[in-house]
């Protein structure tokens, strides 16, 4: 009897179906995190991805599973289903437009899977739908801009082009809405034109030209308001193309103030850079670890930014400059 007890319980040893618990496999112990990124339209996108991606690796104890959505909407909608449906701890997104996300933001609550917000914002109901909400303030840029034009034209006519970012997103809403201010407040303020340049430098390029072809000869224009730097980098190379001179004939306004734009803006080309900061990713995992503890994160999270005129920008800025 004894013999049989000693090898049974030799066996138990061997196979390890003890008491003590199987070492959980490295696998199960990362945080999955599902990010849906608007795509790669522009300078600030890129870094803003490459922000995401430095902070959660698996050295970190980060599983990222990351999703490009080419600019469109449906890709992200996609993507989240596709995270609830992999069960992922967070869902982070940087939603292309503020509307059409009640039911997949619905769907992850339902799935209990928080989602945090960053950069752009949503519009809906019920703003349990996300955790936490991480970015800058659009409309705050736009004024930034705003006062600006205040103290560079006095008096007299000020022709400005307006050059939109995404429809609908919340940066176009935010920086298109301090410009409409602007313009209800300033008589002398004249809009030649609103154009859509969908932030990127080839779409500006195209509308920024077409526009110039048609512009009545003598017609000046004082401002043109780029909605970020890629649009700006598209009307430059028009408005050269046409003749003017930038920082002489008329002034280039942008927001980011990504590397390339404080460049331009050293050379003069670009007057003002509103600083639209896309380091988000340890803001982000501020949040995550905030939950991981079982607290409740600050609902809503504003960055810090800056700005730039010809005037002010030293070489030693665009050299430090992370992005
Ligand atoms: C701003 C961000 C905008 C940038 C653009 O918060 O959403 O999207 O200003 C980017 O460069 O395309
Ligand atoms: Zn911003």
């Amino acid at each position: 009897m004894k013999r049989l007890i000693c090898l049974i319980l030799a066996l138990i040893l061997m196979t390890g179906c003890g008491k003590q618990e199987p070492e959980q496999p490295e696998e199960e112990t990362l945080i999955v995190v599902g990010i849906s990124q608007v795509g790669a339209e522009s300078d600030w996108r890129v870094a803003n991805s490459e922000s995401m991606k430095s902070v959660f690796t698996e050295s970190r104890g980060y599983r990222l599973l990351f999703e490009d959505a080419r600019q469109i909407q449906e890709n992200q909608i996609i993507a989240v289903r596709r995270f609830i449906q992999q069960r992922v701890d967070y869902i982070v997104l940087m939603p292309l437009s503020e509307t059409g996300w009640d039911s997949v933001l619905q769907e992850a609550r339902d799935a209990g899977i928080p989602v945090i917000l960053v950069d752009r914002m949503v519009d809906v109901e019920d703003d349990s739908l996300y955790a936490a909400h991480v970015g800058s303030d659009c409309y705050a840029e736009g004024r930034k801009a705003v006062t600006w034009m205040e103290r560079c034209y006095r008096g007299g006519p000020v022709n400005i082009v307006h050059i939109q970012g995404t429809p609908g997103s919340t940066p176009q809403l935010g920086r298109t809405g301090a410009l409409e201010e602007g313009l209800a407040a300033h008589d002398n303020w004249n809009l030649l034109a609103r154009l859509d340049g969908d932030f990127t430098q080839a779409k500006t390029y195209e509308v920024m030209s077409r526009f110039l072809d048609e512009l009545p000869p003598g017609q000046g224009i004082d401002v043109v308001y780029c909605e970020n730097d890629n649009e700006a980098f598209g009307a430059i190379e028009a408005l050269e193309k046409h003749g003017f001179r930038c920082g002489r004939d008329v002034n280039v306004i942008c927001f980011d103030a990504t590397r390339n734009a404080l460049k331009l803006c050293k050379e003069g080309k670009i007057a003002l850079a509103v600083e639209c900061n896309p380091l988000l990713g340890p803001l982000v995992e501020e949040i995550i670890q905030t939950m991981e503890a079982g607290q409740i994160p600050q609902k809503q999270h504003y960055i810090e930014e800056k700005q730039f005129t010809s005037k002010t920008i030293t070489q030693q800025m665009i050299d430090s400059r992370e992005y």
